[in-house]
């Protein structure tokens, strides 16, 4: 992979930190840009006590000066600020005269990493394994993915998201650009959903989960739009652009599913219903398409048309109602632990999709047409497509 990211941090602990090795230099990095998707990713009807206490702001402490990449590796601090309700009990360094001050997890919450990351670490309580687990980590995957959206945004490709379905409200339709954008645009968000009369309805069923102390799940969609043909390739298995996103969206909290296009639709429908007709408009000389069943990617490769990328999650696992567990000190029966928790976050999720989104794409625009300069990237990109317009 020649654009690469990793993260590191915990919930508690005192700063998430995220790298970004492999993008040209000079590409233009605001760090306002950056914090108004972080500040994107705190909102949302249904969040919980924690995002009172953090506001979200990258730190960028490498590889940009000046505001424009300079070729090295990116490094992003982003500070918890809990953590000085923590510093006792999750201490950096210390001695088991220390332990009382810990606050172990001992009764694992059924769908959390908690009991099978205990089991598999070889640790008495799950306390560090839920501070890795947590959906907290996402920050710094979307402070990277706003970096990787500004130098999609070089090239004209835009990536946001809306929210489809929480719990059983859907939208029940597909949503333009524009839509999108103005949605982006929002100083306050309710449910990240295009539609006021269905975001009313999700409302309304957060509202009745809450009531029970229960949670909700839901689909949010990820839209790449202006992606020009031939990013991915169908060669092999792990150059399947649509396998890559696949995995990037799964790979979030709480994320079981991902769809791309209309798959679930399409697979109980006739082929000759799914498939997106193809046409010629002579005087703009381009092929056209029907439709855009298939989300942009055919054989794994984009064909130029949006990419339409779906995640659904599951509701979240920590209930202020908690469910059947077992003690791990005991063994006995137990009801599951709970400190506090969201409600819902499926607009959050929406965020970190289009950060997962605009990294798989910017790696494949950077194996695509490389460049060690922003300038060299774009020249390459211009003379693919005038290739793809003499085609
Ligand atoms: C999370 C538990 C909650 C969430 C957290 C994800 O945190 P806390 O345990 O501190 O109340 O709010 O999400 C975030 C902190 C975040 O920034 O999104 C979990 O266990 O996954």
């Amino acid at each position: 992979m020649m654009l690469r990211f990793e993260t590191a941090g915990e919930s508690h602990g005192e700063c998430l930190v995220a790298t970004l090795t492999g993008l040209p230099a000079s590409v233009p990095v605001s760090s306002a840009a950056i914090d108004r998707e972080l500040w994107r990713r705190q909102q949302g009807y249904g969040r919980g006590g924690r995002m009172k206490i953090e506001t979200d702001h990258a730190h960028i402490v490498s590889g940009v000066r000046y505001s424009k990449t300079i070729g090295s590796p990116i490094a992003v601090l982003i500070e918890n600020k809990d953590w000085k309700n923590w510093v006792d009990s999750l201490p950096v360094e210390g001695s088991t005269q220390d332990e009382p001050k810990r606050k172990p997890v001992t009764r694992p919450r059924p769908g959390h990493a908690d009991l099978a990351g205990a089991i598999k670490y070889n640790f008495p309580d799950a306390r560090y394994i839920l501070e890795r687990a947590s959906a907290r980590e996402t920050t710094a995957r979307v402070a990277i993915g706003a970096i990787a959206k500004g130098f999609l945004a070089e090239f004209g490709i835009g990536v946001l998201s809306h929210v489809i379905q929480v719990g059983p409200a859907q939208l029940g339709r597909s949503a333009s650009w524009d839509e999108l954008v103005a949605l982006s645009q929002k100083d306050e968000v309710l449910l990240n959903c295009v539609d006021p009369e269905a975001e009313q309805r999700m409302k309304e069923f957060v509202d009745l989960v809450y009531r029970t102390g229960d949670t909700a799940g839901g689909v949010f969609e990820v839209v790449a739009h202006n992606v020009p043909p031939g990013l991915g390739s169908h060669i092999t298995w792990d150059s399947r652009l649509d396998g890559r996103l696949a995995q990037a969206i799964v790979s979030m909290q709480a994320v079981k599913g991902v769809e791309i296009g209309y798959a679930q639709e399409g697979a109980a429908s006739l082929g000759s219903a799914v498939q997106d007709t193809i046409h010629y408009d002579r005087e703009a000389h381009t092929f056209t398409r029907g439709a855009n069943r298939a989300g942009g990617l055919e054989g794994g490769i984009t064909n130029g048309q949006d990419i339409l990328v779906r995640g659904f999650l599951k509701p979240i696992s920590t209930l202020r109602r908690p469910l059947e567990s077992v003690d791990l000190e005991t063994r006995e029966p137990a009801k599951a632990a709970y400190e506090r928790s969201d409600v819902c976050v499926v607009p959050a999720a929406g965020v970190v999709g289009e950060a997962m989104t605009a990294i798989v794409l910017a790696q494949a625009l950077i194996e695509k047409f490389g460049g060690d300069s922003l300038a060299e990237t774009r020249r390459n990109y211009c003379a693919y497509l005038d290739q793809v317009k003499q085609f």
